[in-house]
């Protein structure tokens, strides 16, 4: 019998940490994109994993330069990964162009076939930032309707992309529940509709699932740069779906995770003058 080897077993083998993936930009300024998805991710309790769709050089309140992956890469990134880890959920974000849309959603429809396609996912929408810049080839709208919102489990869109799917302004609760319902209708899939652009004391969204309307809402926090914060929210859903949460569940905890995010940000003068705002992911 040789000698025992000194190293020990890992602890970390066997593991049960729920995995999820997202599917997402890169921020430079790591606020949004895969940076946010991340954090959020490790601050839930969920190993990341990651298929860079671009890359944005930018700032909280300005977009410098957008630059794509090739479909091909992203592709690839995708299957290599769905080959090999145990996935419990994944989501999108950030997806840049019509080409990159057709590629996430046919390699999610042949990636292990039947398994892939019964993994929760969770598309947001990214269509344009808080800071109000197009972050998306409009073409890829299209794209998203026709191959990419048929495979959701949820579809998360902010009253402005919901206004412009919808091709209708949205500005009160009423209305929200109306959208919420048709955005439902319109791609079969259960809709978050979130209402934080319209700025009342409360932030509302609407989820309407399974033909019920569900209302989360939590207390606005005025005066802060929300850059981010849409991706933290999708990021923390798909992470509560990754650990076997109901999407109720997920939804309730992703409100309160982001909440908290926003209270506790972090905050820097900015080099050009005013302030830098960052959402504070872990306590
Ligand atoms: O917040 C939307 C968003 C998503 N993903 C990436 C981004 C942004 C906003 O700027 O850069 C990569």
């Amino acid at each position: 019998m040789g000698k025992q080897s000194n190293r020990r077993p890992s602890r970390h083998i066997g593991t049960t940490v729920p995995i999820a993936l997202t599917i997402a930009g890169s921020d430079s300024s790591a606020g949004a994109g895969i940076q946010a998805d991340l954090k959020t991710f490790t601050a839930l309790g969920v190993y990341g994993l990651t298929a860079v769709t671009c890359v944005v050089a930018e700032v909280p309140r300005k977009v410098s330069r957008i630059e794509p992956v090739t479909a091909r890469m992203v592709r690839e990134q995708i299957e290599v990964l769905l080959k090999n880890y145990p996935v419990g959920a994944i989501k999108t974000g950030l997806l840049c162009s019509a080409e990159i849309v057709c590629a996430v959603a046919e390699t999610i429809r042949n990636s292990g076939k039947k398994a892939a396609r019964s993994i929760p996912f969770v598309v947001d929408p990214v269509m344009i930032a808080t800071s109000g810049d197009n972050l998306l080839e409009s073409e890829a709208v299209e794209a998203y309707e026709k191959n990419l919102f048929p495979l959701a489990t949820l579809i998360t869109p902010n009253l402005d992309e919901a206004a412009l799917l919808l091709e209708t302004a949205i500005k009160d609760r009423r209305q929200m529940e109306t959208a919420a319902v048709a955005l439902a209708k319109k791609y079969h899939a259960s809709i978050l509709l979130k209402g934080g652009h319209l700025r009342g004391d409360t932030a509302i969204d609407l989820l309407f699932h399974q033909g019920e309307l569900t209302e989360f809402s939590a207390p606005f926090v005025l005066g802060v740069e929300t850059h981010g914060t849409g991706c933290t929210y999708s990021a923390a859903i798909t992470a509560g779906l990754a650990s076997g949460c109901s999407l109720q569940q997920a939804i309730r905890r992703a409100k309160k995770f982001v909440t908290e995010s926003i209270k506790r940000r972090f905050q820097w003068k900015s080099k050009s003058g005013g302030v830098l705002d960052a959402l504070r992911h872990s306590p």
